[in-house]
Order: C-alpha cells, then structure tokens, then sequence
C-alpha cells in the first residue's frame, strides 16, 4: 500500500500552484512579489539579526512563498464543503471575524495549520468570508441572489470525489495529489463570463459591492495574495515609488522596535473586463467589475487577551469619530501606542504576548557539563540559558480587514449592519466549531515552556 502524502506537503504544493496561478491572472501580484523580494532582501542586509532568524527558518526565498489569500462564498454548503478541502490540506478553520460591525454583510474564519510543525512547513492561511443574504434589506432581490447560489457548484466532480477518497482513506497517495491541487484551483480560478445580466448585476451591485462579487459569478474566485515583507513602511514607500496606488495608511500598529500582530496595506482592486449574460436570450453584454487587488503584510508578535485588550483600546482610541481617513491619524495612532511596551522582557512579563522557549547555545552547554542551572525559568532567562522569542501572529484582525474591504472597493468606511454578529450560525454553516486562536497560542506556549522545564529539571535529577 503506497503511504498518503502528509497534508503538510500537498498544502505546499497547493500553496505554489495558488502562487503561480495568481501571478498569471494578475501580473500586479507578480510586481508585487517582485518588490516584497527587494525589500526583505534589503531588510536583512541592513538588520543581520533578522537576517539570521528568516536563514534559521529556511531563509528568504522560502520566507517569501509565504502568502495568505482571501475567498469570499456564497451559502452555508460552499463553506462546509471548503472546510472538507482544507483539512485535506492540514488547514483548519481559526478565529471568527464578524465583518457587519463595519458595514460588509459578511462573517468569516481563516483556515490555516495549528500546529507548530505544520506551521513551519508552510503557514499558508485562507480568510474565507461567508455572504450573510439575511443582511441584504431589499426582499426581491434577497430572493434573486438566493436562488442563483442555490444552482451553483464551486467544486469540480472530482475534488469531491478526491476529498471524500482522502476522509475515507486517511489521505491521498502520491498520484492523486497533482490531480488534487489543480482539481481545487479550478475553484479559485477568475472567470470573465458573469452567471447573470448586467441587469441583474447592477441590482446586485446596489445592495453592496461584495454582493455582486459573490452571487454574480461562478465560484469564489482568490481575490488577493498577500506576501509577507519584513519591512512594510519600505514596502509602502516603494509601492509608492513605482506608481502603485496604494492604500493611504497601513493598517494595524504603527511601527515599533518589537513589531506585533498584523501591519497591512494593499493597491485598489482592479477594473477588470467581464462579460454579462445577454438579456432575455439576447447577445452577451460587455462589462466591468472591481474585486482583485494585491496587499501586502508584515508580521509581529502574537497578543494575548490581555495585549489584545489594550491594542483593541489604544486602536479604538486612535480612530475616534473620523476612522483611519482623518489627516493627522498615523501620528496620533503612533503617540497612543507610546502606552503600549515595547520591548521584549516588558512585553514577556506583562503577559502581553505569547513566547516560544528553547534552550540556547549556552544552555545547552550548562546541561552538557552538568553545572548546575535554576529551576526557575525566568532566572534561566536571565542567566541566558534558556531564549524567550515572540510568537509570530498566525492570524487575522477585523478592524484592518474592514479597512482593506473598504478601500479595496472604493467604499465608504460605513456604519454597522443592524445584524448581530452570529458565531454560532456561521459554525452551522461550518459544520464545525472554529478554533479560539488564543487558546491555541497559549498551547503552544505551555508546551514549549514544559519542555524547557523538563530538559532543566531533568538534569538536575
Ligand atoms: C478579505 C479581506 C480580509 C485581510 O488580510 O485582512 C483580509 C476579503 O477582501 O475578502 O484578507
Ligand atoms: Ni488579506
């Protein structure tokens, strides 16, 4: 019996193949790649300690192949059935983001590996929005939108019959993984052929651009790669330089020594040619929609619920009455999180973030002549025997993805939807419950910090 392929590896391969896809279909991403390189390039050039830590974890050209996408479906059935594709591929769903507080009538979850292991292979996550159609006010057209998603398949027949092979099977085996991945690309793939009118689009468009992008198309086609640079103000000015119109601020913190969470920016979607179902059995009509764009991300550490809290605090402060658009935001965002530690022992301490323990070089030194070491972890930190490393944040924020919605689309910022955020309808259209990020970086967290204690204690006996 051939061994399945692990799921780490096919979400590797699955992770090109979506790379390289993506980079044909909108040339901009290709651009954009192409920059991310010249800036981390020169980020580590510059910062020889950063430059040892993206070696350490494969270096650079691995570094750079590390994107995360976004898809947006249409009904409860599409989302169950990606969530079955993405287990295939060792991702799981993480974190439920209500988006209808900032006016986009959609909720969602990221699929993305968990564990550490699978992490480092290839983190590959996928925000994956689901439309929610009881936001939509206008009746008629609620029931127009319903009854074209109702008559549509995103998976192709053999993805199906691929995905239920590898449930039953506990995998899929080596000839079947290339099938496998172009199988799900098709899903992803753009289609310039609309399933609707221009007609009905427009009707569509006028409930809320995301409306039109979801129901007048035949599945939920990638609408940005973001690759991940490791240094986006850089990454900003150079966009900037080489005519890109990027988005005015970069979302999530303002720049810092020890960078946390999630910093954003991305160019508007692009104009891009579409063809309309002619009316009444008329000549197909030509046309135009917005829904791609490219975005670009930079790292930093993982928050716990208490750093969270005060981020969330220091943000909602920042944003105030105006949002992100009034003129003077990036200072007065950057004089708010001067109440925001920003240094590693500070940040360790407080419990502000969440830390990966390993022994160091010296530690192991200590261990291997038998001296004798502390028992106590934090004077093993100090004696430096034992490296306390930020973990780096696996997951998404929903205020900056409103933000990016938002001028992604060229809308408004906006109210909130009358809705109430549903995270237990979304996980029944799930068919699963979705993980609590924190529980699982606190997880991870203990586990490392239990096997530095036992490595320690374990020499001590
Ligand atoms: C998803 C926007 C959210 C991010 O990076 O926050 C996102 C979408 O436009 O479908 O990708
Ligand atoms: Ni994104």
């Amino acid at each position: 019996m051939p061994q399945p392929v692990p799921a780490d590896l096919i979400r590797a391969r699955f992770s090109d193949a979506l790379s390289a896809m993506y980079g044909c279909e909108v040339p901009l991403y290709a651009q954009l790649l192409e920059l991310v390189h010249d800036v981390n390039g020169r980020a580590m050039a510059a910062d020889p300690a950063l430059g040892a830590m993206v070696e350490a974890a494969g270096g650079l050209a691995a570094f750079n192949r590390e994107p995360h996408g976004a898809i947006r479906v249409g009904k409860p059935d599409e989302l169950a059935a990606l969530r079955r594709v993405f287990a295939v591929m060792g991702m799981y769903p993480v974190g439920y983001y209500d988006l209808s507080v900032a006016g986009v009538p959609v909720h969602s979850t990221a699929f993305r590996p968990v564990d550490r292991a699978s992490l480092g292979v290839n983190p590959l996550r996928i925000f994956c929005s689901l439309l929610r159609l009881e936001l939509i006010e206008d009746e008629d057209l609620r029931a127009t939108a319903a009854d074209l998603l109702a008559s549509r398949e995103i998976l192709t027949p053999r993805a199906h019959e691929l995905v239920a092979r590898a449930e039953a099977e506990g995998g899929l085996v080596e000839e079947e993984v290339d099938t496998f991945v172009a199988e799900v690309l098709e899903t992803f793939r753009w289609r310039e052929k609309a399933r609707v009118t221009a007609a009905t689009y427009r009707r569509l468009l006028g409930a809320h651009r995301l409306v039109a992008d979801i129901v007048a198309f035949q599945g939920p086609h990638i609408n940005h790669l973001t690759p991940r640079t490791l240094d986006i103000d850089a990454a900003q000015a150079e966009m900037v330089a080489r005519a890109i119109k990027a988005k005015a601020v970069i979302e999530g913190p303002p720049r810092r020594h020890v960078d946390i969470l999630l910093r954003q920016t991305s160019f508007q979607a692009l104009e891009e040619e579409i063809t309309f179902l002619g009316a009444d059995g008329g000549p197909e009509e030509k046309g135009s929609h917005m829904a791609r764009f490219g975005e670009i991300e930079q790292r930093g550490a993982a928050l716990t619920p208490k750093g969270r809290a005060l981020y969330d605090a220091l943000l909602d402060e920042a944003r105030g009455l105006e949002g992100s658009s009034g003129g003077d935001y990036a200072a007065r965002l950057a004089a708010l999180f001067e109440r925001f530690p920003d240094d590693l022992d500070t940040l360790r301490r407080e419990g502000l973030a969440y830390f990966d323990y390993a022994l160091s070089a010296q530690g192991h030194d200590a261990l291997a002549s038998g001296h004798r070491v502390p028992a106590d972890l934090e004077a093993c930190i100090a004696a430096g025997l034992v490296s306390a490393t930020p973990m780096v944040y696996e997951d998404f924020l929903p205020v900056s993805a409103a933000g990016i919605f938002q001028s992604n689309l060229g809308l408004e910022e906006r109210g909130a939807y009358a809705g109430h955020s549903s995270q237990a309808a979304f996980e029944e259209a799930l068919g699963a419950r979705v993980a609590d990020p924190f529980a699982l970086y606190a997880a991870l967290e203990a586990q490392a910090r239990d096997a530095v204690l036992a490595r320690l204690h374990g020499a001590r006996a």
